[in-house]
């Protein structure tokens, strides 16, 4: 089959006809914004495969104006992409598939992370509506973790090539809290238990093959809670060190919520970090993610559970059934 390549534009100037879909560069590393399209179902192959390569890409993905969509539209167009998963593994969201992540005191998710990585088939893509956005703040920010490797020397290449981490859903969110004594609202507190209440454990390489585009990525994030063989104080030196070079600004793109916005990326091949910077205005954004491949390493091993069963979540038995 062949595909039709989306016009591609450097700058804004390259407007394209309105039907026309348009991926407009946001960044040298990361990011594009598509237009010309309305998301919903139906939206034809030709332009499901547009999208999708615009994706894989930049790594990812805006369109504004998208304020049509309910959660019924963002599901239909996600199914034209992949699988979905269920919402969350452990947060009971009320909805099949759509995980609200709704804030008036901050919020969880102010830390670099990559979603769900304490499960095997950690989603390939997560897809992500602006519903309610405060009037400042708020934004999130997006990091490319092939350009963060490519980007390594060869003797951090050669310390990450063949090492593994363990990641659990225990991540401490006080870690990094810049006020950790009053941090936990009662609300947050219960979303942490919940979050926790069934324990997951899943040793991850740090280097993963990326299984459309053949890329290398690291695969980290504040659900790691080790490095295999190292011991804590070094796996925290090491952490932190792959971690700088991940978020170096260079290496990001920071998006600017409207309503109505989607934010689409590709999970194999980034971090995320939404900012807790809009005092106590309302925020909503609602997300659904799709099934993605257990981890590959360079060496062709495969990531490997070491506690918890998430084939409910990833909906593997209606899969292969
Ligand atoms: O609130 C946001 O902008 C992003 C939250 C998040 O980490 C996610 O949707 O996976
Ligand atoms: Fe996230």
């Amino acid at each position: 089959m062949t595909l039709s390549i989306a016009r591609e534009t450097e700058n804004e100037t390259d407007a394209g006809t309105p039907t026309e879909l348009t991926v407009t560069r946001l960044g040298g590393r990361i990011g594009a914004r598509i237009d010309g399209v309305r998301l919903g179902a139906d939206l034809g192959d030709q332009t499901v495969a547009q999208i999708r390569q615009a994706l894989l890409r930049h790594k990812v993905v805006f369109f504004r104006g998208q304020g049509h969509l309910d959660d019924e539209g963002q599901i239909a167009f996600a199914e034209q992409l992949g699988t979905l998963t269920t919402a969350h593994p452990t947060v009971n969201t009320g909805s099949a598939h759509v995980l609200s992540l709704a804030a008036t005191q901050g919020m969880a998710a102010n830390s670099w992370h990559t979603d769900v990585t304490f499960v095997d088939h950690v989603p390939a893509i997560s897809i992500l509506r602006g519903v309610t956005i405060p009037p400042y703040g708020g934004t999130t920010n997006w990091a490319n973790t092939v350009a963060a490797y490519d980007a390594l020397p060869r003797p951090l290449k050669s310390l990450v090539d063949g090492l593994w981490a363990v990641h659990t859903n225990e991540y401490d969110y006080v870690a990094d809290s810049e006020d950790p004594e009053s941090d936990g609202p009662d609300r947050d507190a219960l979303d942490r238990q919940q979050f926790r209440s069934t324990y997951y454990e899943t040793e991850h390489p740090v280097v993963r093959v990326h299984p459309e585009t053949g890329e290398r990525a690291l695969v980290l994030g504040h659900f790691v809670k080790r490095f295999i063989g190292l011991n804590s104080s070094e796996s925290t030196a090491i952490f932190q060190l792959l971690q700088n070079r991940v978020t170096k600004l260079e290496n990001t793109v920071r998006w600017q919520w409207q309503q109505g916005d989607v934010a689409m990326w590709d999970n194999r091949a980034t971090q995320h970090y939404a900012v807790a910077d809009f005092d106590n205005h309302r925020r909503e954004v609602r997300r659904v993610t799709l099934v993605g491949d257990v981890p590959v390493g360079i060496d062709g091993r495969e990531s490997r559970v070491v506690v918890g069963d998430s084939d409910a979540y990833t909906r593997i038995d209606e899969l292969i059934s």
